[in-house]
């Protein structure tokens, strides 16, 4: 027989195909999205009962917060039962010397829920701030618009195919966090001003507390979503730990000192007044 005169080796093809690799959900991360569901419920729950024991025209606060766990519950109901997340298909090309360049297709689960989410309730938590600080309508805009743009921008960067493409949007969306950051100090802190101090003092603390949280969300992206560290798992913990801390106990203490305040005043009113005449 006549030797063959293709080599029975295959050649070596310029970019090696490798399998694709997923970064995806386990068991941790499934348990903590219930939890953060119920934790979220149950908020809901008691926001609704502490509106109830306020005259109609004093719910303003109420209502806001209520709107927040309520949308955070609906997220989290989704993440909970496999929905509202899809896979971002990130390639990385990597080119060598001496041996063949090499492609690398990794999928990592996205939960876009959050950002529907976010896109609302974080704009929601910027007017509970804006309202207590009194703050003018231009500044409450500029804030959330600024907050969306934010918000989309991440969703964005959570699918970004390549290192450009995502740390670009995340870049963007910094930008947008930076424009929200200055509204709340500089023109919030200007309206609280002309408020008494019970309330600048209020706003100064929980103000406080909310940029300490936030400014923890885009460090989290950058580890989880962004440089790929930490796993999916690890990620939603994160997040976990971060919701609970800026929706039901930033609305807890909004609604607890709001009322303080308002029996405070009520008290001076009915006690400080007639008592003098
Ligand atoms: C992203 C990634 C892109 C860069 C920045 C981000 C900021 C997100 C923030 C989220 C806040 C969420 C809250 C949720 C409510 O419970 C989108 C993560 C700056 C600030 C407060």
């Amino acid at each position: 027989p006549t030797p063959s005169p293709t080599p029975s080796v295959s050649p070596i093809p310029p970019v090696l195909p490798n399998k694709p690799y997923y970064e995806e959900i386990g068991e941790t991360g499934s348990k903590t999205l219930w939890v953060v569901f119920v934790i979220m419920l149950l908020s809901t729950l008691a926001f609704i009962a502490l509106a109830w024991r306020v005259p109609v025209q004093k719910r303003l606060f109420h209502v806001i917060t209520t709107l927040i766990t309520t949308f955070a519950a609906l997220s989290y109901f989704a993440m909970a039962t496999g929905d509202g997340n899809s896979y971002a298909h990130i390639i990385i090309k990597e080119t060598h010397k001496h041996v063949p360049d090499t492609v690398e297709h990794v999928f990592r689960q996205v939960f876009w829920a959050r950002y529907v989410d976010w896109s609302l309730t974080t704009p929601l938590l910027l007017l509970d701030l804006a309202f207590l600080a009194g703050m003018d309508g231009a500044s409450i805009l500029v804030a959330i618009v600024a907050d969306l743009v934010m918000v989309l921008t991440g969703l964005f960067a959570a699918y970004g195919k390549s290192d450009g493409q995502k740390w670009g949007w995340y870049a963007i969306a910094c930008i947008a966090y930076l424009v929200i950051v200055y509204q709340l100090v500089i023109s919030g802190r200007r309206a609280v001003r002309s408020k008494d101090s019970s309330t600048s003092k209020l706003f100064a603390s929980i103000g406080g507390f909310t940029l300490i949280l936030w400014t923890l969300y885009p460090i989290v992206w950058g580890i989880g979503d962004g440089a790929r560290k930490w796993s999916v798992d690890a990620e939603i913990v994160a997040y976990a730990i971060l919701d609970v801390l800026a929706k039901p106990v930033f609305g807890f203490w909004l609604l607890f000192a709001h009322a303080r305040k308002a029996t405070a005043i009520e008290g001076f009113w009915s006690h400080g007044l007639s008592s003098e005449g």
